[in-house]
This record gives C-alpha cells, structure tokens and sequence, in this order.
C-alpha cells in the first residue's frame, strides 16, 4: 500500500453500523456530544472556560465556519455542537514532541487513520526530517529559519517556491505571508479558497463586480424567501440554523436543493432554548427540492422560464426599472431562455414539473429572496455557471442591494474571506500590487502566480522545489492523493506551519520541516504585551479575536512570529516591530487595503466593522460596464452509461475538512466507519448489491483509472446513479486535472465513477 492512502482498518468496517436517519439537527444529542466531545479530548479543563469565550465580543472567533455572529445581545454562550469540537481539537491538553517523533518513522505513522492522527494532540516543539531519513527530529527555530532563508535563496527563481494558505490563519499573520512572498518575488500564494468558493468569488465578480455575498444577517429576517442550495448548514454551519429559526418565525419560508434531505435543513431543536432540548423542532424548509447532483442550472432557468412566463401573462413580475437601469445584457438572456426545452430541464434536474412550479409559486410570492450556498454549487465543471444563473434569477427581479434580498456563499474556514482580502491571491489586482509597492517600496511580481492545481502540477513536474504551508493539509485536501503525494515527494523542501499532526506532514519532500504555532484559542504573547488578531466572517465584519489558553507549550511561535522570522532569515530585513506589535501591521493594512480606516481604533468595538460593499450598500456594480450582467449558460448534459453513477463527496457531522473527530456521521445515521457509498435503493437492485457490501470505486477520466477499495453500499435516499462519498477518503477518484472552468476549483462534487462488487 502507498503511504498516502487512507488505509482501510478492518476493525472499522466491522464496526460500521447503520440506524434510520435523523430529520432535524441540534436537541440533546448535540448538547450531549458536545461533552462527549470535551471529555474525550481531556479538553476539559482548557476547553470550558475556552468555550465561554467563543464568540463573545472580548473573546476569540470560533475556530470552525464563518458564519457571523449576532450583532446585538448574544447568549452566554455563542457556539454550536460543532465548533465546541473546533476548540475540543486544538483545546486538547495531549500533545506530542521529540519523544514521540524519535519512537516512528513517517511510514510507521502513516499507516494510522486520519482519527487515530488527530487524537494524537497538539505538536509541541519544532521538528525537522532531512534527506533520506525516516524519523522527523527536534529543531532549534533559529536553525529552521535559517535552513529555509538558504534554500528560498539558493533557488533559481522565486517562482520555484510556492507558498500555501488555509483559512484559519488571521488578517494580520496574511498580510505578512503575502509581504513576505511578494517581497521574495513570487505570488504563488494558492490558498484554500482555490478548492472552495473560488467559482463563488470569480461567478459573482464578472457579474455584480464583487466577489462577495452581499446581505447581513439582518437581511434574514427581512427576506420573504430563503432558498438554501448546495449546502449542509446543520453539520457546517450549524449557528446559521439560529438564523434560519429566527426567520421561520418571522413567516420567511425556506427552499432547501439538495440531492439529500438534510437533517439541518429539515426541522431544528435550538440546544440554547429548553425547548429546542426537550425536542421541540421548528420546521425550517417548507419546501425540499432532491435535485439530481448538478441539476442547478437546469432548476434555475426553470424558474428563470416560468417568471418570463408570468410577466408575458400578467406583467409586474420583473423588475423592469431595474433591469434598464442597473443591467445589461437580458435581452440575450431572455431570447436563450425561450429556446431552453423544458425536456432538457426536466431531465436534468431530475424534479417533476410540478416539485418546480411549487417552489417556483413560493418565489413568485416573495418580494425578497436570498440565496445561499456552499460547494454543493461551487465544486462543479460549470460551478461558476452556477453561481451566475443564481445572480441571473435574482437580478429579472432586482432582487440585489436591497434589504432582505441578495446573495450569500456560506464560507467555509473562519477566515478565508480575510485572507484573500489581505492579498492572498495568485492573480492579485492591480491597485494591491500598486498599495504593496507604494507603502513598502519595493518592486512586487506581477505575472499571475500558480493557484492550487498548478501549484500540484509544478510540483510534480519538478518546476517548484520548496512548498511552504501556512497550515491546512494540502494533500488529503487536494484530488487526486496519489498524484498530489507525489508531487509532494518530488520537492527538495516542504515546510508545514501547524497546530497539529496530519497526514501532510508524513509524505514530504527530501527535507522536511513542522513549525508549530499557537492556536486562536491561546494567548499570544509579545514583547509589547498580549496581542489580538482580526478576522472577516461570510458578511464582511472584521473583527478582532484574542485567546485565553495557556499555550499548551513555551516553544510555540505565533504564525505572525514565524513570518517575521522567515524574512529575516530569507529576506534579511527586520520585522521585529511587527511582531512586537500587531496593530503596527494593522497600520500597514490600512495604508495598502480598501475599507480598514482607523483599523485599530474600529476593532476596539466589540462588534467590529463591516467593510464596505458597493451592491449592498448603494446598489452599485463594480464591473467592465459599471452594471450588473445577466450571462448565459448551457445545461449541462451527462450521458451516464448504466454502470455510472455520478459521485459527490460530502463531509460527516464528525469532521473538519481533513480533521476526523470522529467515526460517526449522526444525523445521516451512520456510525462507526467512514468508508461507505450512500446509493438509491433502486440502483442497488440494478447491480444486485445489499446493504453493507464491499465495493470498490473506480473512476476512468482521459485514460488514467484510478481506484479506491473497500467501501461498504449504504443504502440512502438519493436520486437515481447519483452516489455520495465522504471527503477525503474518495479524493483519489477526482482527477488532479478536471476543475471548474474559471476558477479552477476541483470538481470534488461530480465525479464519474463506476461501482465494482469485491
Ligand atoms: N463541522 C464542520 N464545519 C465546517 C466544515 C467541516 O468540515 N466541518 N468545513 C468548512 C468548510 S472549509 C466549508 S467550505 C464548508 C462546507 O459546507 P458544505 O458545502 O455544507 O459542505 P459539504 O459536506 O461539502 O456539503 C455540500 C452539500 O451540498 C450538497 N450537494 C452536493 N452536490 C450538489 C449539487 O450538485 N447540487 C446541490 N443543490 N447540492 C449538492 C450535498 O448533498 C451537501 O449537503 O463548511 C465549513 N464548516
Ligand atoms: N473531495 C473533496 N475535497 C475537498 C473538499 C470537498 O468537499 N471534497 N473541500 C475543499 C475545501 S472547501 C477546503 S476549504 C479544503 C480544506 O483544505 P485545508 O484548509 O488545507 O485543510 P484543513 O483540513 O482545514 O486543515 C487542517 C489542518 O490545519 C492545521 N491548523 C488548524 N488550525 C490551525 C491554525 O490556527 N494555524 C495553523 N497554522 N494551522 C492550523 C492543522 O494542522 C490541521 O491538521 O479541502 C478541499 N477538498
Ligand atoms: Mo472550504
């Protein structure tokens, strides 16, 4: 077996047990898991106080999601089942160090399980692997830095070295990194971001001018409508299931689209109101649309048709002011509409024509309509068609920048958003290249750096040699692991800034390095005093973020501190001022980046600030034509031989992304085992397969098949050859070179796969 393969554990398909699914999230359970949670990860004496400060206005931000917090009043505690097991993961009080590393080699620790890799704890001290040994050793940090400053420098080219982010790191360790990589002279700077809302981002950018969601949370109970898409809001967004509650109550109806019927989106128990523990659901959707995995746009012409329809019948649907005023481009939209066959759509979508007119009369009630989504629409060939036939929908009736009615991609990590606001970014815009040069004198790169598949494809290729991430786990993230493995195995040098253990840190390059850093929930500690972060929710506040915890060891740097370490080793400049004093960065940001004026004095609001943005704030569209643009897209048509299933893959309720806190998969009614396929009865039938049997996976895509063994057939309520698979353990199957036009963004959520009886 291939080390990065997420080896099959015998005991772990004995032990999977399958009970009816859950149709609503939160009640006792989740109260109940979240001490569970706790206890397991002996969290429990740096985990409660912690919890207490979550999300409180002099507290820190919720390691999980991105979703806001309330502005005014919050409960005493502002946390959800699933960000207690954020903190429980990085509030653990184990941890490993030298000891640890000297007793397993890299492929000794490989052949654990992503589960077994987390419930390891925290790593303690830096650590360092070189060429051709099997065990990582302890390293002085000074000695680490000047490694890396040699090898960054003995490149050929800065463009050799790629420099990786997830979305936790906060604004100010961001800016630095993208400084510091820029100041190198390369914006290789992939992100999270290329493998999550990219197509959100760049769909949302061509047509409105501006890459992000344009409501507040007050907007949710001012809408008429809310339709849900692509998204599993009780397992990965769960606070936003406090906002859906508040809005049912104020008689908004909910549309959720989704080939599952989701336990979230069903019905909700608030584990906040004694109520919602004794079990008292409020029905959220109204309406549950089980739309064939990449059936949106063929569901949103429908609708796009049927409003045409109406405002030919009666007129006074469209908004028709608004269309002359603030659009462009409907007249084409309008003619490609009429030649949409409704035949097309239907089989598409895989809904009847009556489960669309349903929804569709919900709509045409509803003055205002939101929409939200996540990667059910955004990891998709024509995820950006997606996103834009949702703006197409909203903008016939002006539904944009108005209360009540707008966008909003539901982020994924805390603060993704923040980051790409601080410059992460390959292809950065002009005036930040122009805000970096003027306010550092320097001469920045210009030519458009590799995202996350060209970073994976450089590296493979030999083109890049040192791979430095700024945490995340980019292998077990990426498609394709066996190619994304070794791509990593071909670096001279790979660099993990880390809180704790994963399997990205066992397959490397020739050397290896761990820098570990603190976490959100700890102090950070500076010559100048404590110091506090800021991040940036789904809605655009930033805010600022301060941990309590004692770090859970002295040799822990903060990721600002690690930056500043690396330029004076790589760049030779000095940046202990900033790290001394982080609102001496936040000075920088506000010299360089639009919106944070008095950056240091607005964080001092509990509530923090909102940055400015133009749809929302004054209706007005940032693009080529300083108007919003309708845009015209093809169904897209899959012709599935009847072996072929088309495969998304989804989290569990016991995960973040690549961290495994667990076996169990609640609400679905999954337990104890990850390796499954959830399938439609009926096409369990055509291949003669029963529940529990072990199957392989196989996907064939220009030539290359690739395999996944061992899953075991659930049973489940999904349309016809569509399958689901967990993330990460079938990323094998989604080819490193199949993304989404545009943005890139792997097509985790559409993959052809064929289904073979062991
Ligand atoms: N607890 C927890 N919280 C998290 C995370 C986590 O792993 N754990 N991850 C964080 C991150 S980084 C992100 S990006 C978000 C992810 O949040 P989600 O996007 O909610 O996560 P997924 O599990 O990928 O779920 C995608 C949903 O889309 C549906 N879907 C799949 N394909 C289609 C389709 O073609 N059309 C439609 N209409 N629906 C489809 C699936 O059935 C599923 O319900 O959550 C964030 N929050
Ligand atoms: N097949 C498939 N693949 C997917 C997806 C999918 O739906 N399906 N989803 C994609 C999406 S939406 C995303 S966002 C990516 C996620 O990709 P990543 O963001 O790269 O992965 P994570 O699993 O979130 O990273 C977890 C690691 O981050 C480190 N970490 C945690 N907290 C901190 C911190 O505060 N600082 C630092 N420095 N490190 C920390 C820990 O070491 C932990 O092991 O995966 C993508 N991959
Ligand atoms: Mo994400």
């Amino acid at each position: 077996m291939k080390e990065s393969q997420y080896p099959p554990k015998e005991d772990e398909l004995d032990r999977l047990d399958l009970k009816p699914k859950k149709d609503f999230a939160g009640g006792w359970d989740a109260v109940n898991s979240s001490l569970k949670t706790l206890k397991k990860n002996k969290a429990i004496l740096r985990g409660i106080p912690a919890s207490l400060k979550m999300n409180q206005k002099q507290g820190f931000d919720c390691p999980g999601c991105a979703w806001p917090d309330p502005d005014e009043e919050r409960a005493m505690v502002e946390f959800c089942e699933n960000g207690i097991k954020a903190l429980a993961e990085e509030a653990t009080s184990r941890k490993i160090g030298r000891d640890f590393f000297q007793q397993h080699t890299l492929q000794e620790l490989s052949q654990m399980s992503d589960y077994e890799l987390s419930q390891l704890g925290r790593l303690s001290e830096p650590l360092y692997k070189s060429k051709g040994e099997l065990k990582y050793k302890s390293i002085d940090w000074n000695v680490a830095f000047e490694k890396i400053g040699k090898k960054l420098n003995s490149l050929s080219n800065p463009d050799e070295a790629i420099f990786y982010t997830s979305g936790r790191t906060s604004n100010e360790a961001a800016f630095l990194y993208q400084l510091f990589a820029r100041k190198l002279g390369t914006n290789n700077l992939p992100d999270c971001s290329n493998m999550c809302h990219e197509s959100s981002g760049v769909g949302l950018s061509e047509t409105i001018g501006i890459g992000k969601g344009t409501v507040k949370l007050q907007d949710f109970e001012k809408a008429d409508c809310i339709i849900v898409m692509g998204q599993n809001p009780g397992t990965n967004h769960p606070r936003m299931l406090s906002t859906l509650q508040r809005a049912v109550r104020q008689g908004v109806k909910i549309i959720s689209v989704n080939p599952l019927r989701e336990a979230g989106t069903e019905s909700f128990c608030h584990p906040q109101e004694v109520a919602g523990v004794l079990g008292h659901k409020t029905q959220l959707s109204s309406i549950h649309l089980p739309i064939r995995i990449n059936g949106d746009v063929a569901l949103l012409k429908a609708w796009q048709k049927l409003l045409l329809d109406k405002e030919h019948e009666r007129g006074g649907v469209l908004d028709l002011q608004f269309i002359q005023n603030k659009t462009i481009g409907f007249t084409e939209f309008k003619d490609h509409l009429h030649h949409v066959e409704w035949s097309q759509i239907l089989s598409s979508c895989g809904l009847s024509r009556e489960q669309i007119e349903e929804a569709f009369q919900v709509l045409l009630k509803s003055k205002n309509i939101i929409v939200c989504w996540a990667m059910g629409l955004t990891q998709h060939k024509n995820a950006v068609a997606n996103i834009q036939e949702v703006v197409n929908l909203l903008l016939m009736r002006g539904q944009l920048g108005r209360p009540g009615s707008g966008v909003c991609p539901v982020r994924g990590h805390s603060n993704v958003q923040g980051d790409r606001t601080m410059g992460i970014i390959e292809n950065p815009p002009a005036d930040l290249i122009e805000g970096l040069e003027r306010e550092f004198v320097f001469t920045a790169p210009k030519k458009s750096g590799y995202n996350v598949v060209h970073s994976l494809q450089a590296m493979h290729e030999g083109v890049a040699k040192v791979f430095v991430a700024m945490g995340g786990n980019l292998l077990s993230a990426s498609p394709d692991t066996e190619y994304t493995a070794e791509a990593f195995r071909r670096c001279d040098l790979t660099v993990q800034i880390s809180t704790k253990l994963n399997r990205g840190h066992l397959v490397t390059g020739e050397e290896a390095m761990i820098l570990p850093c603190l976490s959100r929930s700890e102090r950070d500690r500076q010559k100048t005093g404590f110091q506090k972060v800021s991040v940036e929710n789904s809605m655009g506040i930033v805010h600022s973020s301060q941990g309590g915890l004692d770090p859970i060891s002295d040799q822990l740097k903060s990721e600002v501190s690690i930056v500043c370490g690396l330029a004076k080793s790589t760049l030779n400049e000095d940046w202990s001022g900033f790290e001394e004093d982080y609102s001496r960065v936040r000075d920088k940001i506000e010299k360089v980046i639009p919106g944070f004026e008095d950056y240091n004095i607005r964080l001092e609001k509990p509530e923090g600030f909102y940055l400015p943005n133009g749809v929302r704030d004054s209706q007005s569209f940032v693009t080529t034509s300083n108007k919003a643009h309708f845009t015209i897209h093809d169904i897209p048509k899959w012709d599935l031989r009847e072996e072929q299933f088309l495969m998304m893959t989804i989290r569990t309720h016991d995960q973040f992304n690549t961290t495994i806190y667990g076996l169990n998969d609640r609400y679905r009614g999954v337990f104890g085992g990850r390796r499954v396929v959830f399938m439609n009865s009926q096409d369990m039938v055509k291949l003669d397969l029963d529940t529990y049997d072990e199957v392989n996976l196989l996907s064939r895509y220009d030539q290359i098949e690739r395999v996944v063994e061992r899953f075991k057939v659930v049973p489940y309520e999904i349309p016809k050859q569509c399958v689901a698979t967990y993330f990460p353990e079938a990323n094998a199957l989604v080819p490193w070179d199949l993304y989404a036009d545009k943005s890139h963004t792997p097509v985790s959520k559409s993959v052809v796969v064929e289904i073979q009886r062991k």
